[in-house]
């Protein structure tokens, strides 16, 4: 059905760019996706690396925020299909790069829609959104009808873009879809993240490399699904009939507590939370203290509670998640786990997330 058809993914070196990049050349696009100019050419696009000798992937250069890149990677590559992944999307560094997030994660989506409209009105977009924009929720769960309240200026970059994403497809007719995507993780995902840096740390604390983690908000609750069952959706929009947008969720919601919990608990800790705010901590069964709070990584503002109703992606697009909570923190613990005991092995340190 896809044969012959031709994707440009932006952010094609992180998470979701991986995964998708693997799902369209399974379905036999060829995949062009946009990087930008490092002084290290192969710095940074280890997810990708694997593809680099598949003759239907390529890459071209350019940058969300240089409009001329992207008109010219329209121009060049002439896609059928355009995803934009690309995103400055970790949360605490948009409060420290407040403008540059408003200029990739925002500004970015409105490039991408005039790089289409100027060069191929006809090429279908998909604009990955966030369950950040519902921030402090207004209702629980979150639906396509759910009031916006942003709670960052990640958020807020990411409401613009959503809004100039309907924008663009009322006024100018184009192709236009928004995924509004809660939370997905893989052992893909970035090491400043709260999934994988727990499934990290308890990897390494587990091999005897650290002895505890550092940790901020362990009450926050978020709906987790897996970055590959999310891709999926992300390409079931663009074959509909017709453009429109979804929440793409798992429906369930789970604390940052209980990830730690599980994670710890599959490499064999027991953990007893012990004290209240920035004094609380959780020892092991043999009383050794594996978790501490610290001030650095609680928020100015906090996202306490999201949780998505994924009714409208099954109703019309046949769509759910495949994989469990749990059966997703296990996935990552053992990927890390795997991880850290090949370096111990070959002699070198495990990936260690910033402190
Ligand atoms: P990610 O791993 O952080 O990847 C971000 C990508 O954006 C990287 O490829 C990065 O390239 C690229 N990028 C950043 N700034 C750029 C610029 N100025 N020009 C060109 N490329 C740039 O993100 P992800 O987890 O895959 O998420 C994909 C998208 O979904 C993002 O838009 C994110 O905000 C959104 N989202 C993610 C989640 C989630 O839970 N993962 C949920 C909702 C929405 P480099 O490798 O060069 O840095
Ligand atoms: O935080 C709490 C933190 O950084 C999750 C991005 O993909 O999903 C992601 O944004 C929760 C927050 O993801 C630590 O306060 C506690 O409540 O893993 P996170 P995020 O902020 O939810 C959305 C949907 C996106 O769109 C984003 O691009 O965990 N938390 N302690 C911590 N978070 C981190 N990072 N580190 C901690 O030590």
């Amino acid at each position: 059905m896809s044969e012959g058809k031709v994707a440009l993914i932006t952010g094609v070196t992180g998470q979701d760019g991986s995964y998708l990049s693997e799902l369209l050349l399974s379905k036999g696009y060829a995949v062009y996706g946009l990087v930008r100019r490092t002084s290290q050419p192969t710095l940074g696009r280890s997810l990708i690396n694997h593809l680099s000798e598949n003759p239907n992937f390529h890459l071209i250069n350019g940058d969300m925020t240089d409009q001329a890149s992207l008109d010219n990677a329209v121009k060049e590559v002439m896609p059928d299909e355009f995803y934009n992944l690309a995103a400055q999307s970790f949360v605490p560094e948009s409060w420290r790069s407040p403008l540059m997030t408003a200029d990739v994660t925002g500004m970015g989506a409105l490039r991408c829609l005039e790089a289409i409209k100027r060069n191929k009105p006809e090429c279908r977009y998909y604009q990955a959104g966030s369950s950040e924009q519902f921030g402090e929720v207004k209702e629980i769960p979150q639906t396509e009808e759910t009031p916006f309240h942003p709670r960052s200026p990640y958020g807020c970059a990411k409401v613009f873009a959503f809004e100039i994403t309907r924008n663009y497809r009322e006024s100018y007719d184009l192709f236009a879809c928004t995924g509004i995507l809660f939370n997905h993780e893989s052992p893909r995902r970035g090491l400043e993240f709260v999934t994988r840096k727990i499934t990290m740390m308890a990897a390494r604390i587990s091999a005897g490399f650290d002895e505890t983690m550092s940790i901020g908000n362990v009450d926050a609750k978020r709906d987790w699904g897996y970055a590959a069952d999310f891709v999926e959706m992300q390409w079931r929009m663009l074959q509909q009939e017709k453009p429109d947008d979804f929440v793409v969720a798992t429906g369930e919601t789970h604390s940052v507590k209980e990830f730690i919990d599980l994670a710890f608990s599959h490499v064999g800790m027991i953990l007893s939370w012990h004290g209240e705010g920035v004094d609380r901590i959780a020892k092991d069964q043999n009383g050794i203290t594996r978790v501490v709070t610290n001030p650095r990584f609680f928020r100015p503002a906090e996202v306490e509670l999201l949780i998505g109703k994924y009714d409208k992606a099954e109703a019309a697009l046949g769509w759910k998640p495949g994989t469990t909570f749990t059966g997703l923190v296990k996935m990552m613990v053992d990927s890390d786990v795997a991880l850290v005991s090949e370096a111990k092995e070959r002699g070198y340190a495990p990936p260690k997330p910033p402190e």
